[in-house]
């Protein structure tokens, strides 16, 4: 059983890794791993587990996380209709996207992140997400509100972004997300990175 001694903190190498995609099928070992993540997040969300065992509740958690940099997710949480979504994904990938952004009022909050973070992380109001299940059957489908928000905070730790890389740091309460030709950019004579 995972516990909180097993996730890595901020700080840690493996967090700014690119995690490498799993095989596909996947094999037994990364299938114990992501089936080993998907009961943390239901232990983490049992109130008498999370008490015996010290689990901080989370309701995402990447495979880098337990610092295995390898393309893994595991999500559990409710939807707008109140019901339970529960995934576990190798090889997540958002394969199209809104216009339209959106955040968290309250900010996010990260299990690798001891520490209370504030500002507006702007993510995508819709996603489209193409991954492989436990039994390595192809899945896509689309998001939206906090889970969609959620997958996006997810995905970003398998390229070792982290939420507050997305705060701007000159205004940490800006509600956009520029546009992706200009992230990056910090003068205008310099060349797309
Ligand atoms: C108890 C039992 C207030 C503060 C509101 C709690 C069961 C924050 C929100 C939970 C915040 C459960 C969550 C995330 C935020 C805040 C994650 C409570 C667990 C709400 C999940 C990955 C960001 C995900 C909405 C700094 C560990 N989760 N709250 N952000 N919940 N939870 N994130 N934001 N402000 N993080 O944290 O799992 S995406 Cl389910
Ligand atoms: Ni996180």
């Amino acid at each position: 059983m995972l516990t909180m001694e097993d996730i890595i903190r901020e700080g840690h190498a493996t967090l700014r890794q690119v995690a490498e995609p799993t095989d596909i099928p996947p094999n037994e070992e990364d299938k114990k791993t992501l089936q080993s993540m998907m009961d943390f997040l239901l232990h983490s969300q049992d109130p008498e587990i999370a008490e015996e065992y010290n689990l901080r509740p989370g309701v995402g958690i990447a495979a880098p996380q337990i610092n295995i940099p390898k393309r893994m997710i595991a999500v559990r949480t409710t939807n707008h209709k109140d019901e339970l979504e529960e995934y576990g994904l190798f090889n997540p990938k958002i394969i199209s996207h809104s216009a339209e952004t959106t955040f968290l009022e309250s900010g996010e909050g990260c299990l690798s992140v001891d520490r209370e973070i504030t500002g507006t992380v702007p993510r995508y109001s819709r996603i489209k997400v193409e991954g492989y299940d436990l039994n390595g059957e192809k899945v896509v489908k689309r998001f939206r509100g906090f889970l969609a928000i959620v997958f996006q905070h997810e995905i970003d730790h398998l390229n070792g972004i982290m939420f507050y890389d997305r705060i701007d740091e000159d205004d940490p309460y800006k509600e956009t997300l520029p546009p992706k030709e200009v992230i990056n950019r910090t003068e205008h004579e310099e060349p797309l990175s």
